[in-house]
């Protein structure tokens, strides 16, 4: 075989990948369950690049330099195993199959261990940035073995977005870390989505803004420390208008934000690890609200405040403290993510490096911005931060965002806008500032109703208060 690897699975993220890696002058094997889509793709962009179209598994397979290098981007879950069981017994030790689709890490973990027992290495590989990335360069976060990455990194790397030089790709860790990172991604994604929406409707139902103005202030912030793609594409949602009404798209879109699933997956996997992403929680959560029609409709009759409109100065300078509060609500929620994967580093033990997963989140998928710059520089120097937080930079920017923060939260409370982010984001701050937290009273009431007993900050040992007799306390 001649190809230096080949794509199975060619809906649009396959064929796209397939384009990128012939553009950039490998040769190319493409195999399809349904041949017609292999056909079409040669037909379509075959001039693009040297691509090796094969029906048969086998055909696929013979075609394909050693060590193979096959990638797999179909439908993720039963579709995927059902690939690699087609494959595998194609396939000679040290040959590697990589699962570019997006499946859960635990079940990439399980495949990989399965796939090693029978030589063959299995490289779960986060790809983000959606069709367009695919083509152009996306984000590429592949785990696996460090041995696979040798053979497969070289042509991950040249088909990555590229930012100073440096190529959006890098090795994540063994097995399912880099499906891990990508759902992480996937999370903080969420979190930022809802953020800005936060900001819109603050900006909408307390400033008084049409969606055409506040897509000028987004232009405005996206000059800015909050430069990002979700900030330019939120402009560009907002200052566009329905053809068929003449009105702002945005008032005649549902207001019921779906998903697919991997915000979920971050927020269930983060209640495993123990770990409060309560940014990424509560965008979730926000979105499942919002398909809530008939809860939505029956609470339409309860109470709200008074709304008074602010005067237009005021206007100007609460647009500004909202660019205040998105950009520290999105420090934290960036810490939490991060808290996440290094969290998740430790469990699985993957050493993820996680200033080089910012670097290569500066492009090519969806949350790229320039603030991932500061976080890959507070993760340069000798000793990583216990939390971003406390990184001078981000503390520094905290410590002047947080009057704005706090009124802008205060604001929302006060006038019955929802803000769940910039308030959850706000909670979190505050509380991990405490000296000394309510947990002390649940603890107390924990040991009352259940002799579940508690720590003094006196002294060593578990002790238990006799709540139903003298209350003297008992060392347990
Ligand atoms: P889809 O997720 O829509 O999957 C369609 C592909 O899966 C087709 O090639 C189809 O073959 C193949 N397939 C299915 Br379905 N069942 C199969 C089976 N049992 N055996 C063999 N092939 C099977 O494609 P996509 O939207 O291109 O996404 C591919 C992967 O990339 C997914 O895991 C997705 O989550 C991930 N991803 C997507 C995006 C995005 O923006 N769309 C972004 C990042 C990651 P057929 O032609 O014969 O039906």
């Amino acid at each position: 075989g001649q190809a230096q690897i080949g794509v199975t699975g060619l809906a649009v993220m396959g064929r796209n990948l397939a384009r990128n890696l012939a553009r950039h002058g490998h040769v190319v094997a493409v195999h399809n369950r349904t041949a017609a889509r292999t056909r079409q793709l040669v037909e379509e962009f075959g001039h693009e690049g040297e691509f090796v179209p094969a029906e048969s598994a086998a055909d696929f397979v013979a075609s394909l330099r050693r060590p193979r290098r096959l990638v797999i981007m179909v439908k993720a879950g039963a579709a995927t195993d059902a690939v690699i069981e087609e494959f595998a017994p194609l396939l000679e030790s040290g040959d590697v199959i990589v699962d570019g689709g997006n499946a859960h890490f635990e079940d990439t973990r399980r495949r990989e261990a399965a796939l090693r027992e029978r030589g063959l290495h299995f490289v779960g590989c986060g790809i983000s940035g959606g069709e367009e990335g695919a083509l152009n360069g996306p984000s590429i976060m592949p785990g696996g073995s460090a041995e696979s990455y040798r053979s497969l990194g070289p042509l991950l790397e040249s088909i990555a977005a590229r930012v100073d030089g440096e190529p959006c790709c890098t090795h994540i860790g063994p097995d399912g870390a880099g499906h891990f990172v990508k759902m992480v991604h996937n999370g903080i994604e969420y979190a930022d989505m809802q953020l800005i929406a936060e900001a819109y409707d603050l900006l909408r139902r307390v400033a008084g803004y049409e969606p055409g103005r506040i897509a000028e202030v987004f232009r405005t912030w996206n000059r800015g420390r909050l430069d990002s793609y979700l900030i330019e594409i939120t402009a560009e949602v907002l200052g566009h208008t329905d053809a068929a009404t003449g009105r702002p798209f945005v008032d005649v879109v549902a207001d019921a934000a779906e998903q697919k699933g991997t915000g979920r997956w971050t927020v269930q996997t983060a209640l495993d690890l123990g770990v409060p992403v309560s940014g990424i929680a509560e965008a979730v959560f926000a979105r499942s609200l919002s398909g809530h029609g008939a809860l939505r409709e029956a609470a339409q009759q309860l109470p709200g405040p008074v709304r008074p409109e602010l005067h237009p100065d005021d206007a100007a300078q609460f647009a500004d403290q909202v660019e205040a509060a998105l950009y520290a609500s999105k420090i934290v929620a960036y810490a939490q993510g991060w808290h996440q994967i290094t969290a998740g580093s430790a469990e699985y033990g993957w050493d993820i490096d996680p200033g080089a997963v910012a670097a290569i989140w500066r492009g090519g998928c969806i949350i790229r911005a320039r603030f991932l710059d500061e976080i890959r520089a507070a993760y340069a120097g000798g000793k990583p931060p216990v939390t971003l937080l406390t990184d001078p930079t981000f503390r520094e920017a905290l410590e002047r965002a947080q009057n704005a923060w706090r009124h802008v939260v205060a604001t929302a409370a006060q006038l019955g806008v929802p803000a769940p982010g910039f308030s959850a984001a706000l909670a979190y701050y505050d509380a991990l500032r405490a000296e000394r937290l309510p947990a002390a009273l649940v603890q107390g009431q924990r040991d009352y109703f259940g002799a579940h007993t508690y720590r003094r900050t006196d002294r060593e040992g578990s002790f238990h208060t006799l709540w139903g007799q003298d209350r003297s306390e008992v060392e347990a």
